[in-house]
């Protein structure tokens, strides 16, 4: 096995690639950053390494891996028996095209502009940041309602547990530590509580300080 470091904050969408991690019994030292409100603390050398100032990020050995597709990626070439892309051709396609949409869409459109609505204008007026705080606030509802029509099974690609799993209850979590009405998503309810019975998710829920949101 090579020389792994993961990158991570607490409760952010890091806990997806985190659980990865724990289901493929990978060897690493975890480095965490600490949250101050919305804002992750970076410490200045950590620019070096990603100068995108985000997390996840992934070190093995000498090759720094950033975006959360792509961490999980490496995490699935890491551990190939996990299948964590996928089983077959399709379900690997399944996979990206979900990675694609939560990372794009729901994460960055949706949560980003929810989270950081300053970010998104050069205009300091708070009710400009109220308006795009309600546009995101569409975008997320929109989003958990195509993710639920999309559910079949208990996860979101074939049988077993892929990648897109952790991004989903990443979503959801924020989703619920944000107030959103999770009433009408029963099949994404279903997925997360499928996810914290599996001890990768205890652990990691343990490991970054976090309570689960299904009781035991
Ligand atoms: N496109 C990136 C987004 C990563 C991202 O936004 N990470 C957040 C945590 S969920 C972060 O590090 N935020 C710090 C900041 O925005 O200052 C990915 O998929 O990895």
């Amino acid at each position: 096995m090579p020389d792994i470091k993961y990158f991570f904050a607490p409760g952010a969408c890091s806990i997806a690639p985190h659980i990865l991690l724990h289901e493929a019994s990978i060897q690493y030292t975890p480095l965490q950053s600490k949250y101050a409100g919305v804002e992750v603390q970076f410490p200045e050398e950590f620019r070096k390494l990603n100068p995108k100032m985000r997390v996840p990020v992934l070190v093995v050995d000498d090759d720094v891996i950033t975006e959360l597709p792509a961490v999980s990626t490496m995490i699935s070439i890491l551990a190939p028996r996990k299948q964590f892309m996928g089983k077959t051709p399709l379900e690997t396609v399944r996979v990206y095209e979900w990675m694609n949409y939560l990372s794009g869409t729901l994460h960055a459109t949706g949560f980003g502009l929810f989270f950081r609505p300053w970010r998104w204008t050069t205009d300091p007026d708070s009710k400009i940041h109220e308006g795009i705080k309600e546009k995101s606030r569409d975008i997320i509802v929109e989003s958990f309602g195509y993710i639920e029509s999309r559910l079949k099974g208990t996860y979101a690609v074939g049988e077993a547990l892929t990648a897109v799993d952790p991004f989903l209850y990443a979503m959801y979590r924020w989703a619920k530590g944000s107030g959103f009405d999770l009433a009408p998503y029963p099949k994404y309810a279903n997925l997360v509580e499928a996810l914290e019975k599996r001890p990768s998710v205890k652990v990691v829920l343990q490991k970054e300080g976090l309570e689960p949101l299904t009781a035991e």
